[in-house]
């Protein structure tokens, strides 16, 4: 099933597929045919202040359970620079635990350009969203919604109006937005990590008991919302 055919908002793109090459750390090219490929940036880690070396277990804990149920669909953690600690600590122990590099890549750049700026086809994406799933706020939530327009925004409210702690929810992209025109997202999924900053509402207070289990929650859902769509 492809997973562009279950976005109500659009035609059939079926048979497109293209053969990609992934940054300098992947060294071989990857053959993305129409793989279903969700893009997503480490959750909590920025704003949010959640700890890099914790985060980057839970990543490959659930990345390892995930890619395990996907299918063909690829899964590939983002991150905007060549000096990411998270996308570094995240690549050793996946290597460490041998997860499958044609299923579970790590790429650097913006995630609201990997078709025009990486050659990468990635047609759902995570977002690192406000519990309110408001525009703004800086990070990637600003990003996204900055590159999906107002289209987003109003998708968005038709699915929830606010997100709780290790939730995610699916929203299809209406074919009219930006983001879905030059970059061939057909889903934003949006996801409310753990907090750790002070500033910021609901915070854990460095209860990293609570923080892990709400991570560990976060990425279940997402990567469940992404199946939920490939099927
Ligand atoms: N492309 C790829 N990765 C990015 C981009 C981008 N354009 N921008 C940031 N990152 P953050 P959080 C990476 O702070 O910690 C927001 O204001 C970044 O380097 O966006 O979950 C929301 O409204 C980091 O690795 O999310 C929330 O209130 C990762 O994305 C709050 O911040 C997540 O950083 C959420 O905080």
């Amino acid at each position: 099933a492809s997973p562009i055919l279950d976005n109500p908002n659009l035609e059939s793109k079926e048979g497109e597929s293209q053969e990609v090459a992934f940054d300098g750390s992947h060294a071989s090219r990857v053959s993305l045919d129409d793989a279903p490929t969700l893009a997503f940036p480490s959750i909590s880690t920025s704003d949010f202040q959640f700890n890099y070396e914790k985060a980057a277990d839970i990543i490959v804990e659930k990345v390892a359970e995930f890619t395990a149920k996907l299918g063909n669909a690829r899964l590939v953690l983002v991150d905007l620079t060549h000096k990411s600690k998270i996308l570094s600590l995240v690549k050793a122990k996946a290597s460490e635990k041998h997860i499958d590099t044609q299923k579970f890549l790590t790429h650097v750049g913006d995630i609201t350009k990997l078709h025009s700026t990486g050659g990468l086809n990635c047609n759902v994406i995570a977002n690192a969203a406000n519990w309110r799933l408001k525009p703004g706020g800086g990070g990637v939530n600003a990003a996204i919604f900055n590159a999906a327009g107002p289209e987003l925004e109003s998708a968005t409210k038709e699915r929830a109006k606010s997100l709780s702690p290790g939730n995610a929810v699916v929203v299809p992209l209406p074919a009219s937005s930006p983001l879905f025109v030059t970059e061939g997202v057909t889903h934003v999924i949006h996801v409310l990590g753990p907090n750790m900053n002070p500033q910021r509402p609901n915070c854990l207070n460095n209860d990293y008991e609570k923080g892990c289990k709400i991570l560990q929650d976060a990425y279940a859902s997402l990567f469940e919302g992404f199946a939920s769509i490939t099927r």
